[in-house]
């Protein structure tokens, strides 16, 4: 199955939870419940959730269980996205085609969106039913996970990073540890994550672990590269060239791939899904 089918198949399963656990449109205070949804509903690729199932399936447990981890991800991703359109950051208006949060709702109501889908996500991952499908161990593991991958040493320092970053007084060293922290993390916790729900041994998660690292940051050079007309930001481009940044995204697939080796058919939705994080068109 490629990666398209398989994000395809999974992404009702991660929409269901996703719709049960934000609070309704109609309930009070509307503003805020509406502003949650505007973002989540239609979503982007489910690229995430996605990798969360398909790291279950590595570990050799039922996808089910990443659900909660599946959901996580996805409203963290989310809420990062609506505070990074805010004026204060990258001010845009638009995003998968549509006003975005704050243009929509006001910069105070679309702050507080954010804070409440990042809260929301970790009672994804606490509800009884997340206990009751992966065991309170692997929710407490999971929990650590997604909170050092999200917090100082993870998205939000990669983003203040960014925010400072000066095009041509950089190092490649200094772009890729931006891309491991902003990009990377969340993708390495989805990953981890799911593996950690389905019950895998320490040892297969470390390894998705540096899959997911890998994956990560080849991702977001994939991404510089579909972006490669629009103003240089921090990206690997002026650094390497674009043949030089698509063969740097090769070698980091390659990468991922090599953690994969020896675990067969169940790690095949993670090959596909690594193969399309660094080949997308869009
Ligand atoms: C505000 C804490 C905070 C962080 C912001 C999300 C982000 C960090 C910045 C947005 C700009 C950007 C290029 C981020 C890198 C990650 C990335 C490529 C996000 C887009 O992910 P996709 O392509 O989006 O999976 P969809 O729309 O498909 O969900």
């Amino acid at each position: 199955m490629d990666a398209l089918a398989y994000i395809a198949e999974r992404t009702p399963w991660v929409d269901e939870a996703l719709d049960a656990l934000l609070p309704p449109a109609d309930a009070a205070p509307e503003e805020l419940n509406k502003a949650m949804r505007h973002l989540v509903f239609p979503g982007g690729k489910r690229l995430r959730p996605a990798l969360a199932y398909a790291g279950a399936e590595a570990a050799g447990g039922d996808p089910r269980r990443a659900t909660p981890m599946a959901a996580a991800v996805e409203l963290v991703h989310t809420y990062s996205l609506v505070h990074d359109d805010l004026p204060c950051m990258d001010d845009d208006d638009e995003r998968r085609g549509r006003p975005t949060v704050h243009v929509v709702f006001g910069d105070a109501v679309a702050v507080l969106a954010g804070d409440a889908l990042q809260a929301c996500a970790f009672e994804a991952l606490t509800t009884s039913e997340a206990h009751a499908l992966a065991g309170a161990e692997a929710v407490a593991v999971a929990v650590g996970r997604l909170s050092r991958a999200i917090g100082a040493a993870g998205l939000v320092g990669g983003q203040v990073d960014d925010l400072a970053f000066e095009v041509g007084h950089t190092t490649e060293a200094a772009v890729v540890s931006i891309h491991r922290r902003k990009t990377g993390a969340l993708i390495q916790a989805a990953v981890a994550g799911g593996g950690v729900m389905a019950g895998g041994s320490p040892g297969l998660v470390a390894r998705l672990e540096r899959y997911g690292e890998a994956v990560g940051v080849a991702f977001q050079v994939a991404d510089d590269l579909l972006d490669a007309d629009e103003d240089e930001g921090c990206s690997l481009l002026p650094l390497l060239g674009i043949e030089g940044a698509r063969a740097r995204a090769e070698q980091l697939l390659e990468a991922a791939l090599d953690e994969l080796e020896g675990l067969g058919e169940r790690a095949e939705p993670l090959r596909e899904l690594a193969r399309f994080a660094v080949r997308r068109k869009s």
